[in-house]
């Protein structure tokens, strides 16, 4: 498929996925979904990738849905907006959350509606300190989509999450590292760089452990104590027949930097 509103490149492990409709915020429209459901199926595929990192094109992330396809003209019948979640949202977010690999979200500006939602799915946030988050579905007579719903009370907690969703205020980078919200935000200047290591790292890691990690922890959210135990061993199990645990000890023993190879 040739991308025309996405850009997609692969380098040292990392795919760098980017939003690219910067004249309109990286708002989501049909064709843009269809180029990202494609790109995700790609890097499912590619047995060399290692990290995904999502960003956005411009001074915007993602506005969400792109609302001049959503206009209604008198006369004309009304979309259907349950669809378009089916065919597009929850596909996307359910995409992100069961790669097998740690995703970055790298929020390079703005990012509202669903488009703040979809930053929520992905593994680890970094902003720019001038970024920011807006739960902006309630302004338009919305509920939070795209798992806004499911993430925001588990991140920051139901008082928080009311608040974000009912107010559709912006929430600075700032604050929402100290909510819990994100993992980290960087002063702008820095950003590249600080995303670059943050990849790079991820990149030489363990895939499969971090892999393993990303399951776990999500598994934990609606589980037991006694769940997670068995979990824990089940994957513990697993991992312990792979070449990167046998390269850690090694390393380890050795007293030399390990030499992940990802399986
Ligand atoms: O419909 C379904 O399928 C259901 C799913 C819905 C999911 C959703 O995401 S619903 C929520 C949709 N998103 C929004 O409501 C956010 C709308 N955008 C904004 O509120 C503001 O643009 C921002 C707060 C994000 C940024 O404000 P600001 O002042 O920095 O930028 P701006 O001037 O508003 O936007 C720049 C341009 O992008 C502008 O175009 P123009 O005037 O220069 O030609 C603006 O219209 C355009 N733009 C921004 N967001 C959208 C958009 N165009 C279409 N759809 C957008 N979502």
């Amino acid at each position: 498929m040739i991308y025309e509103h996405i850009l997609y490149a692969l380098d040292r492990g990392v795919v760098r996925l980017t939003l690219n409709r910067p004249e309109r915020l990286n708002c989501f429209n049909d064709a843009m979904h269809a180029e990202v459901r494609d790109a995700l199926a790609r890097v499912r595929a590619e047995s060399n990738v290692r990290v995904l990192l999502l960003t956005g094109a411009g001074r915007g992330f993602c506005a969400g849905q792109d609302l001049s396809d959503r206009a209604v003209t008198p006369g004309a019948s009304q979309v259907d907006l349950g669809a378009s979640i089916e065919r597009n949202y929850r596909p996307l977010i359910l995409a992100l959350r069961n790669l097998p690999l740690p995703v970055v979200c790298a929020v390079n500006g703005v990012a509202a509606g669903a488009g703040a939602n979809l930053a929520l799915a992905c593994d680890l946030v970094v902003a720019t300190r001038s970024a920011s988050f807006i739960q902006a579905f309630c302004k338009i007579g919305l509920v939070p989509d795209s798992g806004g719903t499911y993430f925001l009370p588990r991140l920051v907690g139901s008082a928080r999450a009311m608040g974000l969703a009912l107010l559709g205020d912006k929430l600075s980078a700032e604050q929402a590292v100290q909510w819990g919200l994100i993992w980290k935000c960087f002063d702008d200047a820095a950003f590249a760089a600080e995303v670059d290591a943050l990849t790079s790292a991820l990149a030489a890691a363990p895939t499969r452990g971090l892999a393993a990690i990303k399951r776990a922890l999500q598994a934990s959210e609606g589980s037991t104590l006694d769940a997670q135990l068995a979990l824990e061993r089940d994957l513990q199990r697993e991992l312990g027949y792979s070449e990167d645990y046998r390269e850690g000890v090694a390393a380890f023993l050795g007293k030399r930097p390990p030499q992940f190879s990802g399986r």
